[in-house]
């Protein structure tokens, strides 16, 4: 699904598709620390050994597609957190903390935006809304689910703590 594929060479790199505004897709190996990335247009994703990445912590870019998907392939637990836009996020055999983040609100007549988010093996812990689908097969740990409110300006002292264990 990707045109291409770039891969971080050292810490603090800044790293961009065919310019700011591309609509190629592309994947970004990141296996660096620090690593910025630039990428305007098109559905994105980062493929990561950090344990911990979010999609939110790279710069703002405006109103641009940004990066959409993150994958873990590395060793060991991972947390890791999308962004506004609709994200889909997949860990690996760890106990992996899984959350789409606060997604944008819809414009009027559009969609909900949605995130899509997977652990695979392990005992995942995943932080949802209602705009949320989370994918596990039977066998692939005790999982949690940890629903929360949508964005807090809709409900800024609304907290729902919802833990399940889903029997698999
Ligand atoms: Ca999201
Ligand atoms: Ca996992
Ligand atoms: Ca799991």
């Amino acid at each position: 699904m990707y045109d291409q594929t770039i891969n971080s060479e050292f810490d603090g790199q800044s790293l961009s598709g065919n310019g700011p505004w591309s609509f190629e897709n592309t994947l970004y190996v990141v296996n660096h620390n620090n690593v910025s990335i630039y990428d305007g247009g098109g559905i994105d994703g980062i493929e990561t050994s950090l344990n911990t990445y979010s999609l939110n912590s790279l710069p703002y870019q405006g109103s641009s597609s940004f990066i959409e998907n993150l994958s873990f392939k590395g060793t060991g637990n991972f947390t890791g957190t999308g962004n506004g836009y609709a994200n889909h996020i997949i860990g690996a055999s760890g106990d992996d903390t899984l959350d789409g983040g606060y997604n944008n609100y819809p414009y009027n007549g559009e969609p909900a935006v949605v995130d899509t988010i997977a652990g695979g093996t392990g005992n995942d812990t995943y932080m949802v809304d209602a705009n949320t689908v989370v994918i596990e097969n039977a066998g692939e740990g005790t999982d949690t689910v940890i629903f929360r409110s949508g964005p807090g300006w809709q409900h800024p002292h609304l907290l729902i703590y919802w833990p399940i264990t889903l029997k698999t």
